[in-house]
């Protein structure tokens, strides 16, 4: 029935935005952050994922970035990515704002990719801004040209989103009739705002609700794994493409 209601929504839609977060990682083998397994359980994130931690506990902060980008070299998309990938091609997509910093959906072949929380797969210098290879911050290094600390260019929390991220996401997401919310608590402040922003229908993707979630009225809720509710939208969906 879900699926199935789902699938006639997009149908519908002419213009659908998808917002995802860390639980449309984790079947790639990516933790997410605040589920009973997340990284937040183990690890308070103002140590080592803020401005503050950049400053004052940057070995910290280092070794908790050079660890989960090197875990990234395991991980690949999963069914559902590709889905949401071939979505976009038919036309029942037309961007999907991400809060995941893995680049799964640029992987998997999403070419319309909004990055509201950056990512940590590109580096810079935090004072001088200029991009070098991941591998000078794997071992360590310091800026080539101003001896500056290199940073992932992961929104920390404290630092304003891209605003080309930002302004593009909002665009769509008013001209939005579909908004299909996937893997995300809706904690994070200001990406937790969108789903209010939009006159559209919303949806909610996830394996619970959330203490923040239920306070949005969704339209239609699908609890379950981000994969499997794709794969059974698909199915739904057949050949069919605007
Ligand atoms: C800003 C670092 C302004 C990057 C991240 C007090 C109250 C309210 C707000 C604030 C406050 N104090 C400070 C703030 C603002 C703060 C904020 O919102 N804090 C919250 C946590 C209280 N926000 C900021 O600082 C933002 N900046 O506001 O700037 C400003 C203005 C001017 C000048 C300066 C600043 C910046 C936001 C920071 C973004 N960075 N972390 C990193 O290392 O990743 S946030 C972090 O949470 C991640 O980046 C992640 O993207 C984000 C959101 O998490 P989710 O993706 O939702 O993941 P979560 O685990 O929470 O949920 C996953 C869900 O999926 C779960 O429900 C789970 O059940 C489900 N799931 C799991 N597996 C599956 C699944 N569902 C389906 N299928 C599955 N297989």
């Amino acid at each position: 029935m879900t699926a199935e209601t789902l699938a006639h929504l997009m149908k519908q839609s002419n213009r659908t935005v998808v917002l995802t977060g860390a639980g449309m990682s984790t079947e790639s083998g990516i933790p997410d952050f605040r589920s009973s397994t997340g990284l937040w359980r183990n690890i308070n994130p103002r140590i080592v994922a803020s401005t503050e931690s950049l400053q004052k506990n940057y070995e910290q902060f280092r070794e908790f970035y050079q660890t989960r980008m090197n875990s990234l070299n395991n991980c690949k998309p999963h069914e559902g990515h590709l889905i949401l990938a071939d979505f976009e091609k038919r036309g029942l997509v037309s961007l999907i704002a991400t809060q995941n910093v893995d680049q799964l959906h640029q992987q998997a072949g999403s070419k319309n990719v909004a990055e509201l929380h950056g990512n940590i797969v590109t580096i810079r210098c935090q004072k001088c801004g200029k991009p070098h290879a991941k591998e000078q911050f794997l071992n360590n290094s310091i800026c080539t040209y101003c001896s500056g600390k290199l940073r992932p260019n992961v929104v920390l929390f404290g630092e304003t989103l891209p605003s080309e991220a930002w302004d593009r996401t909002l665009h769509e997401i008013h001209q939005a009739d579909l908004v299909i919310v996937i893997g995300t608590s809706l904690e994070v402040y200001p990406v937790n705002q969108l789903p209010s922003m939009s006159k559209g229908k919303l949806v909610y993707i996830n394996r619970e609700q959330t203490s923040t979630s239920l306070h949005y009225s969704f339209d239609l809720v699908l609890e379950g794994s981000a994969g499997k509710i794709l794969a059974d939208v698909y199915q739904e969906l057949g050949d069919f493409e605007k």
